[in-house]
């Protein structure tokens, strides 16, 4: 018996082998190659975010849209050609800011060890380690994330979820890059920093249903305030809110309080407590020290970050982030 499945997993092992070389991300990848490279990242990180704060959301935002299309492999961070519009292009990444705080990491590290880094684990590793320089949690970045060469605009749209999405959308959304709903609720929590331009939201505050009136999900109180306050014209797409009004340089549980009192920004926020588990995750999570919420968001964080990921020789290590090896 033990001999049959010996000789059985030889021959799984050789169906691999011959399949693809696919090698796994590892802890201190760049360990032999570059063996300072994750230090000058997050050195590079510790100096600069401080003077900086409102950078380490748009750069965590762009490791999830880098990981939703193609996989975690650079390809947000490349410029669009003459013939090709890039992920930089599409809608939901034209808010996107923090892609010179990258090229300038790139740089430093190139200086170090040419053409060994590539941009996809850069690009998680300044996520992890800007989120860390504001008090937020600690995840582990295993590396050796190669960088894609194709970055198309249509494929942003198509693969991440937009603002407006329901509860099954959302989900559908997720499980098509390995995540359960579990990850979409605590990954969701990312929303305790950062801001969103009135143009992401205000559909809800103005003629939601076509007959005029606001969405009767979002708390009416408050939807008042920011049309009062913050978005105060329909086609507004300049003025910004903040998603966790009063902390939104703090990762901690505000964005989860807001939610429950229906105050999340986005229909996407809202949609987390129309799902009756998914609520009472919520509510779970708001009574317990915010490390439990810090541990599980780290555990999905590790986990959306292993998202098709290319590794062994697949693909290339970019010499700049923006543009791909000519
Ligand atoms: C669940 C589906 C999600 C939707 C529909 C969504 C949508 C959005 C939208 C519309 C904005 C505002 C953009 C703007 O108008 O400037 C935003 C901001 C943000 N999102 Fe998400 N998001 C989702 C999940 C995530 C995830 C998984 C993360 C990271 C793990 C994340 C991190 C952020 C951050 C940090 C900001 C603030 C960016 C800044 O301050 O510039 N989001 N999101
Ligand atoms: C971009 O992706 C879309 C959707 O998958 C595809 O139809 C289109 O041909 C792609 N564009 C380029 C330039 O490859
Ligand atoms: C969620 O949105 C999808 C796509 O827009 C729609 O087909 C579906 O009916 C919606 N589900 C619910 C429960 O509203
Ligand atoms: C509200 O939306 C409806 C349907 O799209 C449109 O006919 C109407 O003119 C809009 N009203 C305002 C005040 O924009
Ligand atoms: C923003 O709105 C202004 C005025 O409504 C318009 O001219 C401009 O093109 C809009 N910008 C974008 C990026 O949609
Ligand atoms: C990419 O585009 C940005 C913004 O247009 C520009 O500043 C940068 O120099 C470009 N990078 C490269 C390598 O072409
Ligand atoms: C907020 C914002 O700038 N939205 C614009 C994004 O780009 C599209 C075109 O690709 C515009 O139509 C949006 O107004």
């Amino acid at each position: 018996m033990r001999r049959m499945s010996f000789i059985g997993s030889m021959i799984w092992l050789s169906f691999g082998l011959l399949c693809c070389v696919k090698a796994d991300l590892q802890l201190g990848f760049y360990d032999k190659s570059c063996p300072k490279a994750e230090q000058t990242i997050s050195d590079f990180v510790k100096e600069h975010i401080p003077h900086a704060p409102t950078l380490a959301s748009p750069l965590l935002r762009m490791h999830f849209h880098d990981c939703f299309v193609r996989g975690c492999d650079g390809s947000v961070l490349i410029n669009s050609t003459s013939n090709n519009q890039a992920e930089k292009a599409a809608t939901p990444n034209l808010t996107l800011r923090g892609f010179d705080f990258i090229d300038r990491v790139k740089s430093l590290v190139e200086k170090e060890c040419p053409g060994v880094v590539s941009c996809a684990d850069i690009l998680a590793l300044v996520a992890r380690d800007a989120v860390g320089v504001i008090g937020g949690p600690f995840w582990r970045v295993p590396t050796g994330r190669r960088d894609g060469t194709i970055s198309n605009s249509t494929e942003a749209l198509n693969n991440i979820p937009a603002p407006t999405f329901n509860f099954s959308a959302l989900q559908t959304s997720f499980a098509n890059k390995g995540l359960s709903v579990a990850d979409l609720i605590w990954l969701s929590g990312a929303h305790t920093i950062g801001i969103s331009h009135c143009s992401s939201f205000s559909s809800r505050l103005y003629n939601f249903t076509g007959k005029g009136g606001q969405d009767p999900s979002l708390d009416s109180f408050y939807a008042a305030n920011l049309k009062k306050n913050k978005c105060k014209s329909p086609n507004d797409n300049t003025s910004i809110a903040e998603m966790d009004p009063g902390s939104f340089r703090t990762f901690d549980l505000g964005y989860y309080k807001n939610v429950l009192k229906r105050r999340g920004l986005f229909q996407s926020d809202a949609a987390l407590i129309t799902n009756a588990a998914s609520k009472s995750a919520i509510l779970n999570i708001v009574n317990s020290p915010p490390e439990v919420f810090f541990q599980v968001f780290a555990a999905s964080m590790e986990k959306m970050g292993r998202i098709e990921v290319l590794t062994g020789s697949a693909g290339e290590i970019r010499k700049h982030c923006a543009v791909v090896n000519g």
